[in-house]
């Protein structure tokens, strides 16, 4: 490494540095059909890094994936840091045109694809201009439209370069495109210094990670959140990722934990609600030390639930992709249920009102700002709106919250997503927490509809746990008992799924569509 402090690159970080202190022969990678040591990591990350160089890939050019959460994409995500190139690691949800834009919006000349989601590529490539190839990992690459060039996995390999490329602290890692629940796709720039930041200050100073972790996520590595859990917080430490390409059902998980004996596992209130419902034998999470919930606030009865079944104590907390991973959490013994706890180590927070002016009472609802060093640098080419988000530091989230006389923060649920009934306002997660405590209930939003007086209305959507039915008149009874009468819902409408992003977020916008027609 450089002995000048600008210079940095997190390759060095996560992996180099655990070779050069004579940690080269643990485990640090556990796919499903092979594993790879730290010292392999390193020499496998180096020879694929050659094989982009020698596709052209240059510093600070993106290379995109669209991979399953597999070793080729644990590695091709460190060989385009160690190449000082960007790692655009991209949904394997989107369909081809989605995955489209993505792609003509980064620039990449190089794609990379997993055999499964070529059937995208394809079309996603077909419109991009600037692509010049596409490489496979365990597949073929099929025709591809003329001025590509396609590659099986094999290919990428050359000469390696020794050393990371001489990034700065400052040069560009990572980019994860988000969404929002709004739609317009854009892409977060983290630097290589923002994956020390998260991994000190979230993984080693909350969740403790040390080298004898094993972290196994439900959520993927395309993922900001997926991203810390199965590689940088793993890695920062020397300890062990355990990766789980396949689609997160809560019988496919307890078999993987079964195998790798997870000591972290990191889910969403989406994985932890039907694990809870489901028969999986308990045995599977034995190992699991400390359970981690963020996408969505986690209800206060999923929490105990899993608590007294699996004797798992889930931290839940809030993140986002603009700040890499989670800045407000719940800290290990001292759980607040219901809360998504204090601002992590690193990180300050501020409520403020509609006019952008600081919060100071507790109790009063507010828009999260948060300020922590692992902020991006904006989103690629959309300066407008992260003119909206970067404020100084800031980083405007556009979640309500609200802080509580001890300390602790609440989510309230999006900013703008709070209704007005009777002309009193009604935050739909107080509604929803009391919905879940419904013994007949799932899931549940609240959104605000219209009456033919052109009036909001909360209405209910919910989705029933399995097996039982829902009785429209006896959930509006059961609010109106726990809860200020205004705050019922007036009508209720059952679901067989809610519309939800792809981090787990509740597309309430979707919802009220559904709702008014
Ligand atoms: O949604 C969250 O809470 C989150 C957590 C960590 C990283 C990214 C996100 C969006």
């Amino acid at each position: 490494p450089s002995t000048n402090p600008a210079v940095f690159n997190a390759v060095d970080y996560l992996v180099d540095r655990h070779v050069q202190n004579g940690d080269g022969d643990h485990v640090a990678v556990v796919g499903v059909s092979r594993s790879l040591t730290y010292g392999q990591l390193a020499a496998e990350l180096r020879r694929v890094a050659a094989g982009l160089h020698a596709l052209g890939v240059r510093p600070e050019e993106r290379v995109l994936m669209c991979m399953a959460d597999e070793i080729e994409l644990f590695t091709a995500i460190l060989a385009a840091m160690h190449l000082g190139a960007v790692a655009v690691p991209t949904s394997t949800m989107l369909t081809g045109p989605e995955l489209r834009k993505l792609v003509t919006d980064s620039r990449a000349a190089v794609v990379l694809g997993s055999a499964e989601f070529l059937p995208q590529v394809r079309v996603a490539v077909a419109g991009a201009p600037e692509v010049r190839h596409v490489v496979v990992a365990a597949g073929e690459p099929g025709p591809l439209p003329p001025g590509v060039t396609g590659h099986d996995w094999s290919e990428l390999t050359g000469e390696p370069a020794e050393r990371t490329y001489r990034t700065w602290r400052d040069s560009p890692a990572l980019w994860l495109y988000t969404s929002g629940t709004t739609g317009d796709p854009k892409a977060a720039m983290h630097r290589h210094a923002d994956i020390p930041f998260v991994a000190e200050n979230y993984g080693k100073r909350v969740l403790g990670v040390s080298r004898t972790d094993r972290c196994l996520s439900v959520a993927k590595l395309f993922f900001a959140y997926g991203i810390g859990n199965s590689m940088f917080f793993p890695l920062a430490a020397g300890a062990t990722a355990v990766l789980e390409p396949g689609r997160p059902t809560p019988a496919r998980l307890a078999e993987r934990a079964l195998r790798d004996r997870p000591t972290l596992f990191f889910g969403t209130p989406s994985f932890w609600a039907p694990l809870l419902a489901s028969d999986v034998m308990v045995e599977a999470f034995s190992t699991v030390r400390q359970g981690i919930s963020a996408g969505e606030a986690l209800p206060a009865r999923i929490y105990h639930g899993i608590a007294e079944r699996f004797g798992i104590e889930v931290l839940d907390g809030i993140g986002s992709t603009e700040l890499l991973h989670i800045f407000v959490s719940n800290r290990p013994g001292q759980v607040h249920p219901g809360s998504s706890g204090v601002p992590v180590p690193g990180y300050e927070i501020e409520l403020r009102d509609e006019h952008g002016a600081v919060i100071d009472e507790n109790d009063r609802p507010g828009e999260l700002y948060v300020r922590g060093d692992s902020a991006a640098t904006g989103y690629w080419c959309r300066a407008e709106t992260s003119r909206e988000v970067f404020l100084g530091g800031w980083v405007r989230t556009g979640d309500s919250y609200l802080r509580n006389d001890d300390g602790t923060y609440t989510c309230l649920g999006r900013f703008g997503d709070m209704l007005k009934a009777g002309g009193i306002w009604v935050t739909p997660s107080e509604v929803e927490n009391r919905l879940l405590d419904h013994p007949d209930v799932a899931e549940a939003a609240v959104v605000g509809v219209p009456d033919s007086d052109e009036l909001d209305k909360p209405v209910a959507c919910v989705v029933p746990v399995p097996g039982h039915a829902i009785d429209p008149d006896e959930l509006i009874r059961w609010c109106r008992e726990g809860l200020a009468s205004f705050k019922r819902p007036r009508a209720v409408v059952e679901l067989a799924e809610l519309p939800k992003t792809a981090t787990g977020k509740i597309r309430r916008n979707v919802l009220r569509q559904l709702v008014r027609s």
